[in-house]
């Protein structure tokens, strides 16, 4: 069977962004696929953040994993931080990945432009190398992503080309990212042309708004000139934005999603029917999640997650550190 791996840093709060373009298609892959979800929570420290609230967004991001339909018997669902063999290879593969690509990634460029140059830590630079580890100990075939990892995924791609060709042998599986058809890349709703993003967020739903707060959001959310609800990226950046939401939450394209509101000429109406979309996903979505958190299962799932992982993971970590000349005793 082949294998799916995927994760989410703990960073803030998640957003719809979030959902669509990741948690919500995770599960679809656990019933053809080995599928391995974690949460980077190692990730989650290349960018400075307060220790409690880092905790508190781990668990939260277990719960929604759950919530979302992720069942723990089919899934192995792990905190990377759980898994040593992360910082291990991680530790070994940076030395085949380079300076130069890796300041190319437009993940490190957009977060480090704001910052101050001596205060850009060397692990937000290093960040696809830690990337890379994760998806190869797993020996991932497909890693679901949405659209601003890709960058990511390739780095890793052109990692296992060199060091297989290195050491003349197809050690590591080449890994090929998967993004959603619809909703790869959620926008803003107030900046439409920006990414909407949970550790920026700008005017952004997060799974856990409550309902008013959502409904305040959608119908605020800045659209277009002109009253037609039609698909164009660049002249319409907020109503494809918007459009792109109903059709990933409906499980339709985006052309079915046109031809529904072909004879709405209101934004307000249309808007009004996204909200009542979004509602209709998130409020059902809400209440399990806090279900999960009451049931104080969470530990379990990530005891019993972590044993598993390792379990894969040394069994890679061992032909790597053989591979390339470190002495593995008995
Ligand atoms: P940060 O703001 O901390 O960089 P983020 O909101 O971009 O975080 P990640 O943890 O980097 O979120 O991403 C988790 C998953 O969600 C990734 O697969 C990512 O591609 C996807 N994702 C994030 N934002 C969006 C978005 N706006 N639209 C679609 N997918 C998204
Ligand atoms: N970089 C990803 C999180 C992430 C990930 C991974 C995703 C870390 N390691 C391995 C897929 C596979 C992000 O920002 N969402």
């Amino acid at each position: 069977m082949e294998r799916a791996l995927s994760g989410i840093k703990p960073t803030g709060k998640l957003t719809l962004g979030n959902y669509i373009g990741a948690l919500k298609n995770f599960k679809d892959y656990q019933e053809n696929y080995e599928t391995f979800i974690f949460i980077a929570d190692l990730h989650a420290l290349t960018l400075p953040i307060d220790p409690i609230e880092l905790r508190n967004n781990t668990k939260d991001i277990v719960a929604f994993y759950l919530a979302s339909g992720l069942d723990p018997e089919k899934t192995t669902i792990f905190l990377q931080s759980d898994v040593p063999a992360h910082a291990e290879l991680n530790a070994i593969i940076q030395n085949y990945l380079y300076m130069g690509e890796l300041s190319r990634m437009t993940q490190f460029k957009d977060k480090s432009r704001k910052m101050n140059d001596s205060a850009i830590g060397l692990g937000l630079f290093a960040y696809p190398v830690l990337m890379t580890a994760d998806i190869l100990l797993y020996n991932a075939d497909v890693v679901p992503v949405g659209e601003d990892q890709t960058q990511h995924v390739e780095l890793a791609r052109d990692f296992v080309h060199r060091f297989n060709t290195r050491y003349g042998k197809e050690l590591f599986k080449m890994p090929k990212a998967i993004t959603p058809k619809v909703g790869a890349r959620i926008m803003s709703l107030s900046e439409p042309t920006r990414k909407m993003s949970k550790s920026d967020p700008k005017g952004d739903i997060f799974l856990k708004d409550d309902m008013i707060i959502i409904r305040k959001k959608i119908m605020s959310a800045v659209t277009d000139l002109g009253s037609d609800v039609i698909y164009d990226p660049e002249n319409k950046p907020g109503i494809s934005n918007l459009l792109t939401i109903y059709a990933a939450l409906s499980d339709i394209t985006i052309k079915e999603a046109e031809e529904i509101f072909k004879d709405c000429h209101r934004y307000g109406d249309f808007k009004k029917a996204v909200t009542d979309k979004v509602i209709e996903v998130l409020e059902p979505f809400q209440k399990k999640y806090k279900e999960i958190l009451e049931s104080g299962i969470i530990d379990k799932v990530l005891e019993d997650g972590a044993r598993k992982a390792s379990y894969t993971a040394n069994k890679l970590l061992t032909k790597v550190k053989k591979t390339v000349g470190l002495y593995v005793h008995k």
